[in-house]
């Protein structure tokens, strides 16, 4: 709930209006400690570990990788997946959590599949929506309330902006199975799911989740997420594969590509190529097990069909497992293998490129084998570091480095086998869609995701051309503002972006900024009274709301500065080219805060005299001459008589 950089102001004035801040105290969740597995179910736990094996199967063998006109492809053959689990358990309810290898299923289920050891679920303990509710100082039915508000909000707000990129969601059941069902829905019309079949429900799910991503997303190429529902056996009651999700392809080195020797997710891959660099596959395939339906986690449990995030107990809510597996498909997901460091045909991914090791100082691209081997088991060490998530994550109030903005990646121990890392860690807090706990009470707006996908060079592109939107010609720029005045801030869109922005102020010539007005409306002005802050490094950026990249800044450095006193003043001194002689018939001019001119010509020895300005006042001093150009600089009148010698530079 207390996503505050995601939501309008209006809405969060209405929340702290009505609650005040809320609390979220930072208590340990209590861990359920699982039972022993009966010899019975070992023998299903081992079918299931190969399950989960296949899908995030991370060897590289017999993976070619094959050279077309624009780039290399390496199609995965179905491995490299994320794979979403479901246990029923007697305390917590019904948890979900998505895993990329057996080893962070294991401790998902808290035990070894394959040998039935108990082994810590540490990281993944499931959080009951009572529990979730009194994090946030709400009752159940409070918290619901705020949460479907503020996830309707976000909906309107993907919904209503231009999806210059559509994603298609490819129906490939059979006849009457899965996303074809006949059978009648469980509840027409639940959370605001029209379909009457079951089938007709799970396709509205999927596209919603789509429209959802397309909100967000610009690409020329339409993205295609190639989806059935299939039977995944086994699943009991002591847990079962709710579905699994990844990337069919990977590419590198195509046109468009940011950094070379790199592999994108085909998604990414054919948006900045502006074209489908795999027209024989889906950039994503996405498959669920239409078994949870039949109550297979355990009796009166099933997939919560409804669009409103209202998930009541013993439901899985099928729209954020398939928003997060979407995720894990457009590219928040690395391909580096974490048990052996070894990457995948020996070149790194645009992920692992931002994935930063605080111990050594090393991004993983930067590492040996056995570098990554060892910082896949870094505890709270490896963390996100891309400039739009680090802008935007303030509003963590854990999981995050406070210095820096850098989001904690998924690093937990003891797993034996080493972590993904295609997670945010379970320590962020508000939860955040991209931790592997898929829990009760997520945000269906894509959270830091968003900023997550522009790092790795999901760009803004409104038009759908491959040109990246920009912000240019940011004012004020070069010119003096004295305190207290009204100036307009002017800036200009190209590419025909229209999302809210952030604008700033710098007073150090753009080291650091404060904010002026944050996430207002894009309409190319805005009006600001300057500050008593004294500087001649004044800058302005605006950027998008919530983003880094797209963002423009004055040009040059502008004074801020008292209003002028009346007493008069003189500036003079000579003209000098670079060897230090004079120049003479140097046009001199001084300009002031209202655009006044004032000027004087150097005489045979170079001297120039400027009269009739005023005492304390700060002016744009330059000098031209035919083969001289001393280019302005903000000179403040101090005395009577100003001497300022001009210098070619
Ligand atoms: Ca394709
Ligand atoms: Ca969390
Ligand atoms: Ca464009």
């Amino acid at each position: 709930m207390r996503r505050l950089s995601c939501f309008s102001a209006a809405l969060l004035v209405l929340i702290f209006s009505s609650f005040g801040p809320l609390p979220i105290p930072l208590t340990a969740q209590k861990v359920v400690e699982p039972a022993a597995p009966s010899l019975n179910d070992l023998s299903s736990d081992k079918q299931l570990a190969a399950l989960i094996r296949g899908f995030t199967d991370r060897s590289t063998d017999g993976l070619e990788s094959v050279a077309y006109i624009d780039g290399v492809e390496v199609g995965l053959q179905g491995r490299f997946q994320n794979v979403v689990l479901g246990r029923l358990d007697s305390k917590s309810g019904l948890g979900a959590g998505c895993v990329s290898s057996l080893e962070e299923a294991n401790a998902f289920f808290g035990r070894d599949l394959e040998t039935g050891k108990l082994v810590p679920r540490g990281p993944f303990a499931a959080e009951s929506i009572e529990a979730v509710a009194a994090r946030h100082g709400m009752s159940v039915d409070e918290f619901r309330f705020y949460s479907k508000m503020l996830s309707d909000a976000s909906i309107a707000d993907a919904l209503a902006a231009p999806a210059s990129s559509s994603i298609i969601i490819q129906n490939n059941n059979g006849v009457n199975e899965g996303f074809n069902d006949t059978v009648a829905a469980f509840v027409v019309g639940e959370g605001g799911n029209a379909g009457t079949t079951r089938g007709a429900q799970r396709l509205n799910v999927f596209n919603f989740a789509a429209a959802i991503w397309s909100g967000f997303l610009d690409s020329p190429v339409t993205i295609t997420v190639g989806s059935q529902f299939n039977p995944l056996s086994p699943c009991s009651t002591s847990g079962g594969v709710l579905g699994s999700a990844g990337a069919t392809t990977v590419h590198r080195d195509f046109s468009g590509a940011e950094f070379a020797g790199t592999w994108y997710s085909q998604a990414l891959a054919n948006k900045r190529a502006g074209s489908d660099l795999s027209p024989a596959n889906p950039d994503i395939n996405a498959t669920f097990n239409v078994n949870i339906d039949s109550g297979c986690l355990g009796a009166g449990t099933r997939f919560y069909y409804g669009l409103d995030n209202a998930v009541p107990a013993n439901r899985i809510n099928l729209l954020v497992v398939v928003l997060h597996e979407i995720g894990h498909g457009m590219g928040f997901q690395t391909f580096a293998n974490g048990t052996s460091g070894v990457l995948l045909n020996g070149f790194p991914d645009i992920y692992l490129r931002r994935m930063f090791d605080q111990s050594s100082g090393l991004y993983w691209h930067q590492m040996t084998d056995v570098q990554r081997q060892a910082s896949a088991l870094n505890t709270n060490n490896v963390l996100w570091d891309g400039p739009n998530v680090n802008i935007a994550s303030g509003f963590l109030t854990a999981g995050r480095d406070a210095a820096t903005g850098r989001v904690h990646l998924f690093t937990p121990n003891p797993f034996q086998g080493g972590s993904s890392l295609s997670h945010f860690s379970t320590a962020a807090s508000p939860n955040l869609l991209m931790e592997p706990s898929i829990n009760v009470g997520l945000p269906i707006d894509l959270d830091l995701t968003r900023q997550q996908m522009r790092d790795i060079g999901w760009f803004r592109d409104t038009t759908s051309d491959n040109v990246p939107d920009q912000i240019t010609g940011v004012f004020p720029s070069g010119n003096i503002l004295i305190f207290g005045s009204n100036v307009s801030i002017t800036w200009t869109n190209t590419g025909g972006f229209n999302r809210n922005v952030t604008i700033e102020l710098s007073t150090n010539g753009g080291t650091t900024y404060s904010a002026i007005a944050t996430n207002i409306a894009n309409t190319g002005s805005y009006s600001w009274t300057v500050p008593s802050t004294p500087t001649t490094q004044g800058r302005i950026r605006v950027r998008e709301a919530g983003f880094i990249d797209l963002a423009g800044v004055s040009s040059s450095n502008f004074t801020m500065s008292l209003a002028p006193s009346s007493s008069a003043a003189i500036i003079a001194g000579r003209v000098l080219d670079r060897e230090g002689q004079s120049v003479r018939g140097a046009v001199v001019t001084a300009i002031d805060p209202d655009g006044t001119v004032f000027s004087a010509v150097s005489n045979s020895f170079g001297y120039y005299r400027i009269e009739e300005l005023t005492a304390g006042q700060s002016y744009v001093l330059s000098a031209r001459a035919k083969s001289l150009n001393v280019s302005g600089r903000v000179v403040t009148t101090e005395n009577d008589l100003n001497v300022i010698d001009l210098i070619e530079e």
